[in-house]
């Protein structure tokens, strides 16, 4: 309907339109009247009761469709302080040093993005989040920090779930109003797997501090710092927390392995915290952080540089809860996890029973064990929302220590593997990307970088041929292309570089890029993607819509065909999304603040001879029916 408006209205018609025209003829900016988006959405349950959501077919079916208990809050009552709070009245400065000044450990909830970007394939809907985010707020204030967004919540947010990520930063961040959110952002990668021009990265770091992001955890997937610049300087200029990581690989205590030592790890702190960084992370993306390693690597930076430390891992091998608490003995100062039905494996340690295990030591923190324990019910029955999206269990051997594969890679390689009729190979795939990472010089793996070296393994196992006969056939090999963007330099350079024969086979002719990828990376031009978004949207576009078409092309006009068709469907419940309703179900849809559907469903008509179908529903008690194609 609004492009119609558009097309018939009289400028357009005199042929004098430009892509400005809705910020001349403010007339037209006329926000999708309440009836739109009603049969919007009643098209899109109509869709989904015809002919299925394509995101759970042939998948397990969910094993819930009630609503998830949410623990009682009373909404009139003050919120407790928290860290945001804190941020807002004292500045950067004042929340570094009430951080110095805690006895207790701190610690961040990672459920809402990298436990579920590792356990369910990053499915996790706002919806779920906003349920329970009232319940953070009241009885979670004394968490750091909550990591509800980057990595690959981004892209996924859009391609798979219909939903903005932006919404879903903007609302969270208002209904958890004294907690600071946190984020991962790859550097120069942004949210994606390849490096951006400098302004994208730049524009994207500053929309996102204007639409609540606080806590930036930046890294580079090469520990290159020379490429952490321009995210680190954009998140310090605009007034973000930057935390920026040190990425752990390798095993500080192999005698036999001395490419990553503790010189290394400490070297690349001190030059973090001389670009500026608040925080510093220890990245251990893939768990391999030994307790006694943690205890040197914590004491050795406790010397050396002066800004808090935060300790993010993995519990692949199941033992993770240990090296926190030998961290926190040598005074780390905050710690990553996840509530309990949501740790654990490859996701991070039982945030729980972490809190349970400090309790009446000195380094205890103030969270309640009643109200985690409510928090954490909530995660139980929400998870039961994503049984299509389970994976099977998957737990690490002794060899996770020679694979070193990140722990939201390990589960999704493997199903890559099984698609390709390799899962009773995965030990071999395993062995290749062990090898992959020798032939590639012992590089670190972590999103795009690991992606890069699981291609290859697939790879080669699919063509049975072992990393060295890669480098000794003559055969003319089509790499993959994540493959040939590494070795390339597109992601950057490790320390040392490439070894020059891999670079000879993997690239041929083709030059690689050696130094920053970014300094000769022309700028993008950012008016002419917001142009191209508001051409796709068919409505006002601004410098958000630019970046997300910029980081994501083809995703962004996928989502916004889907928005244009069927609205925004993030306010349905999970079960609704994946499933639309049984008949005779009524629904309430929030569309707005103030603004409910009760959408009840009636009964889908037989086949018409075009093959198309009536799905007959009651909208706020009124008939309605929306006509389907049947795709069955
Ligand atoms: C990401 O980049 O998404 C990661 O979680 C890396 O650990
Ligand atoms: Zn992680």
């Amino acid at each position: 309907p609004f492009l119609i408006q558009m097309v018939n209205h009289p400028v357009f018609l005199a042929g004098q339109a430009t892509t400005r025209l809705i910020d001349t003829t403010p007339d037209l900016v006329r926000f999708p009247t309440r009836q739109d988006r009603a049969t919007k959405l009643l098209s899109f349950l109509g869709e989904t009761i015809v002919n299925g959501n394509a995101l759970v077919a042939d998948r397990p079916v969910a094993t819930r469709r009630l609503p998830a208990p949410t623990p009682k809050v009373h909404r009139a009552d003050p919120l407790p302080e928290g860290t945001k709070d804190i941020f807002k009245r004292e500045g950067i400065k004042g929340l570094v040093a009430w951080i110095e000044k805690q006895q207790g450990l701190l610690l961040t909830d990672t459920t809402m993005r990298d436990a579920h970007q590792s356990l369910l394939a990053t499915r996790v809907r706002t919806f779920d989040m906003l349920q329970i985010a009232p319940a953070y707020a009241a009885m979670a204030s004394s968490l750091f920090s909550v990591e509800m967004w980057g990595g690959a919540t981004f892209d996924t947010s859009m391609r798979f779930l219909k939903e903005s990520p932006w919404q879903r930063l903007a609302d969270l961040s208002q209904a958890m109003p004294n907690l600071l959110t946190q984020m991962l952002l790859r550097a120069s990668n942004a949210v994606g797997y390849t490096n951006y021009p400098d302004n994208v990265v730049r524009l994207f770091v500053r929309e996102a501090v204007q639409c609540g992001m606080d806590v930036f955890r930046v890294f580079d997937a090469l520990n290159w710092q020379e490429n952490m610049k321009v995210a680190m300087e954009a998140v310090i200029e605009e007034g973000g927390i930057c935390e920026a990581s040190i990425c752990y690989t390798g095993d500080l205590q192999d005698p036999g392995r001395t490419k990553y030592d503790l010189k290394y790890y400490v070297d690349l702190a001190k030059q973090l915290e001389k670009m500026g960084a608040h925080l510093l992370a220890i990245k251990d993306m893939a768990g391999l952080l030994k307790p006694a390693s943690a205890v040197k690597l914590i004491q050795a930076l406790r010397q050396e540089i002066g800004i808090p430390i935060h300790l993010h891992t993995h519990d692949t091998a199941g033992i993770q809860a240990s090296t926190i608490l030998a961290a926190s003995a040598e005074g780390l100062q905050i710690a990553d996890a996840a509530f309990a039905p949501m740790s654990g494996g490859t996701s991070q340690v039982n945030l729980n029973t972490l809190v349970e295990a400090l309790r009446y030591t000195d380094r205890a923190s103030d969270l309640s064990t009643d109200h985690l324990t409510k928090l954490a019910t909530y995660w139980q029955a929400t998870r039961e929302f994503y049984t299509p999206f389970e994976s099977s269990v998957l737990p690490a051997t002794g060899d996770l220590y020679d694979h070193e594969m990140p722990g939201g890679q390990y589960t999704n390689l493997f199903q890559q593997a099984r698609a390709l009729g390799l899962s009773d190979r995965w030990a071999e795939v395993c062995r290749a990307y062990a090898d992959v990472n020798r032939l590639f010089g012992d590089i670190v793996k972590v999103t795009p970088t690991s992606k890069a070296v699981g291609d290859m393994a697939l790879f080669l196992v699919a063509n049975e041929m072992s990393a060295d006969e890669v480098m000794t056939s003559e055969k003319a090999l089509a790499f993959p292309a994540s493959v040939l963007d590494l070795i390339g330099g597109k992601m950057g350079q490790p320390p040392g570089g490439f070894p020059q024969p891999v670079m000879q086979r993997i690239l041929g002719d083709t030059p690689p890029i050696t130094d920053r990828p970014g300094a000769t990376m022309p700028d993008a031009d950012i008016e002419k993607a917001r142009q191209t978004a508001e051409q796709l949207t068919g409505r006002t576009a601004n410098d958000r819509d630019a970046v997300t078409h910029l980081l994501y092309p083809k995703v962004f006009e996928d989502f916004a065909k889907h928005e244009n068709q069927y609205g925004d469907v993030s306010a349905l419940a999970t079960p609704n999304f994946f499933y639309g309703q049984e008949p005779g179900e009524e629904l309430a849809v929030d569309i707005e603040k103030g603004k409910r559907l009760i959408i009840k469903y009636i009964t889908t008509g037989a086949p018409h001879p075009n093959g198309t179908r009536t799905v007959f529903f009651e909208l706020n008690g009124q008939p309605r029916d929306v006509t389907v194609v049947d795709r069955s």
